[in-house]
């Protein structure tokens, strides 16, 4: 019997934001819900291993109620508590665009030089994160310059959709701009949940962990790398590799080894 082999050529590329393109969770987003819980006079402190725990649930303002059902069950019963959570995240953001200002957070390895080559191979690229439209903003224009946010063909972002990662709604939204199949692009993602919503969207997901994501089931992922690497600064695999790829950092090249081996 003939198996029809479907050949699918790249032309998206999908990332993900905090902790895929810099590890803004631990020195960008905590310290700003730290601030922010500061302004409003609680004595809250998200500590880097709590804040690990937290991580489990995705979106700032879900993030919030979450603690507070876990460890400060007496605030639930606050008037208007969504609308004060609402606003608090508010100032959790103003706090986290002064950090981005200050620029004190890169990207990850490899990330500047793969958006520029995959623009130059007039592949398309997208962003599709669960953070607040803003932040994908603050981050980039203080890492890659004040008209950044022009490189990218679609940005999914915060609470355009209902559900945050790991459902796959951020993910369906993002494909549905660019007028693509799953098959024909690969998403980027550092995180369990992002590969989640990413694999129940259909598309091939490359993982590079940090260090509050290393330790995550990345069962499905095409790869699990360090990060994307760079020529004089390779990446390390954190599995084996399910194809060969001739050179130790991301290119166009190995993406497209990667959705169609
Ligand atoms: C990112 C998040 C976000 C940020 C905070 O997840 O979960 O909530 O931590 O952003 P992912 P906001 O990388 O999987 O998209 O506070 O703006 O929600
Ligand atoms: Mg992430």
């Amino acid at each position: 019997m003939n198996t029809l082999k479907q050949n699918y050529q790249l032309k998206a590329v999908l990332f993900d934001v905090d902790g895929t393109l810099a590890d803004t969770e631990q020195d960008g987003h905590r310290p700003a819900f730290n601030a922010a819980f500061k302004e409003f006079n609680l004595s809250w402190h998200w500590d880097i291993p709590l804040y690990g725990e937290l991580l489990q649930v995705t979106g700032g303002k879900e993030r919030i109620r979450f603690y507070i059902e876990k460890y400060m069950p007496k605030e639930l019963s606050r008037n208007n508590l969504d609308e004060w959570i609402a606003d608090l995240h508010k100032t959790k953001t103003r706090h986290f665009k002064k950090l981005m200002e200050q620029g004190g957070i890169p990207l990850r390895p490899g990330v500047k030089r793969l958006i520029h080559e995959l623009r130059d191979n007039n592949i398309k690229i997208a962003i599709a994160t669960t953070t607040t439209p803003e932040n994908v903003s603050y981050l980039l224009e203080s890492t890659l310059g004040k008209d950044a946010i022009d490189l990218f063909d679609v940005i999914g972002a915060g609470d355009i959709v209902l559900q945050k990662k790991p459902a796959p709604d951020i993910y369906f939204w993002v494909l549905n701009q660019l007028n693509l199949q799953p098959q024909q692009c690969i998403a980027i993602e550092d995180s369990e949940n992002g590969l989640q919503a990413a694999r129940a969207a259909g598309l091939p997901t490359l993982i590079t962990v940090n260090n509050y994501t290393r330790l995550q089931n990345f069962e499905g992922a095409v790869a699990v790398l360090s990060d994307l690497g760079e020529p004089d600064q390779i990446f390390d695999p954190v599995s084996s590799l399910p194809v060969h790829l001739d050179k130790q950092w991301i290119d166009t090249e190995s993406l497209r080894k990667l959705v169609d081996p």
